[in-house]
């Protein structure tokens, strides 16, 4: 698939720094110091109700993990997918009585709008679940075949005591994986399954859904895990640096993909870095799909807010702190933003050099952009009330504000 177009990043003066991020794995903060080419899997959508809050608060934080990296003077290998079949987007086709390739079409389509409004950096390999259905086919098959997936009428199972390292994504004990996996696409009372966390690898043809010749498992679909899997290493290889997704993917998406990638491999886990963003909540609860509690990118931009405004309201939180949308987030933003443009408007103004590295520390720090937007506030302050005589500040301030965070002033 095709992804959407790059805003240009301007270059800084001096060089970044690396980038510590916490990473759940191994449930600390750890520096990633990758080689000239960085590597990150980001899960993408699947596409129905995009785009939401909480789907670009997650992106804005991978945003900013390459921001960071090409801050560096490295390049960014970046890969995401698109679930474009899965039970999910197949039962939403279903209830409105759409074709489920348009549905995804469309929301794909809707997305990338919604992400070149935000200046999200694409990613340079944008795949989908079908296109990537040859390239999962003998994954499958080997898994199979190395004794680590097994049969059950028809739908090939994987079983997650191939891994001994299983768990060692998300430190979760055996009843909270249980109630997760059947939250979250498993089918732990299925009958038959050698142990009830076992996830789909490869599901048979079923009456009226679609499915796409897998060679010796039969006519069928790819599960939801080995899907990312498949892209992820036929793109990026083992030992990737970050693969990164909401919290929600912790478990069981994450620690079944780690568990899919040992058994094909030996080693574990698949990325150097668990990296997951907190969940954004609607009137108390997760902005969800299922619950319909969304607020949509598209839908704002249509009643005039400005894309620039909503990217600082999500910068205002932690990537990694759950925190609930509401009007006055998006109102102090739309202040924060006219303020900033007043005070990059001026012809001169207070230097700016510090705050450039203020802005690169509080985001190698484990991207703390509040810090990075209070570093900006207190410059704007500054550069409002005092009357500097530094040409190159204001276009410093602009170049870094968009470089870094996003923000085109
Ligand atoms: N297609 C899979 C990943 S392979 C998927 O989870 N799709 S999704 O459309 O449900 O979610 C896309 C991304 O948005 C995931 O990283 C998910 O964790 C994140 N996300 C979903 N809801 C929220 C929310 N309320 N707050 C923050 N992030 C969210
Ligand atoms: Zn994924």
């Amino acid at each position: 698939m095709h992804a959407w177009p790059a805003s240009e990043v301007p270059a800084l003066p001096g060089k970044g720094r690396d980038l510590q991020i916490h990473d759940s794995a191994t449930r600390g903060t750890i520096t990633l110091a990758p080689g000239p080419v960085a590597r990150i899997y980001v899960c993408g959508i699947t596409p129905y109700d995009a785009t939401h809050i909480g789907h670009a608060a997650t992106y804005n934080a991978f945003d900013l993990v390459q921001r960071v990296w090409l801050d560096t003077k490295r390049q960014v290998h970046y890969v995401q997918n698109v679930t474009d079949v899965d039970d999910p987007l197949l039962e939403r086709a279903l209830r409105d009585g759409q074709d489920w390739t348009e549905l995804a079409e469309r929301e794909t389509a809707l997305f990338r709008e919604d992400m070149t409004a935000l200046r999200m950096l694409p990613p340079q390999h944008y795949i989908g679940a079908v296109e990537a259905i040859p390239g999962i086919v003998p994954l499958v098959e080997r898994l199979r075949d190395a004794g680590a997936a097994y049969e059950l009428e028809g739908d090939v199972y994987f079983s997650v005591e191939a891994d001994p390292h299983f768990g060692g994504v998300s430190h979760l004990d055996a009843e909270a994986m249980r109630l997760l996996s059947a939250e979250r696409g498993g089918d732990p009372d299925r009958p038959g399954k050698k142990n009830p966390l076992d996830p789909m690898l490869w599901m048979a043809a079923r009456p009226g859904e679609p499915s796409w010749d897998g060679g010796s498992l039969g006519r069928g679909r790819p599960g939801w895990h080995i899907e990312c899997v498949a892209i992820a290493l036929d793109h990026l290889g083992m030992g990737f640096d970050i693969q990164g997704g909401g919290s929600d993917l912790a478990f069981p998406h994450h620690e079944m993909g780690a568990s899919h990638a040992q058994a094909l491999t030996g080693e574990f886990p698949m990325a150097k870095a668990y990296v997951h963003a907190g969940m954004v909540a609607l009137h108390g609860e997760k902005m969800s799909k299922s619950k319909g509690n969304l607020v949509f990118v598209s839908a704002l931009r249509r009643s005039g807010v400005d894309p620039a405004a909503i990217r600082l309201a999500l910068l205002s939180h932690h990537y990694r702190a759950d925190w609930e949308w509401t009007d006055e987030i998006l109102a102090e933003a739309v202040a924060r933003l006219e303020r900033w443009r007043a005070a990059v408007s001026r012809p001169d103004g207070i230097a700016a050099d510090a705050l450039v590295e203020e802005v690169r520390e509080a985001l190698a720090n484990d991207l703390d952009a509040p810090a990075a937007l209070a570093a900006v506030d207190r410059w704007v302050e500054r550069q409002i009330a005092t009357d500097g005589d530094d040409e190159s500040a204001p276009g410093l301030v602009s170049r870094t504000v968009d470089a870094l965070l996003g923000v085109a002033l």
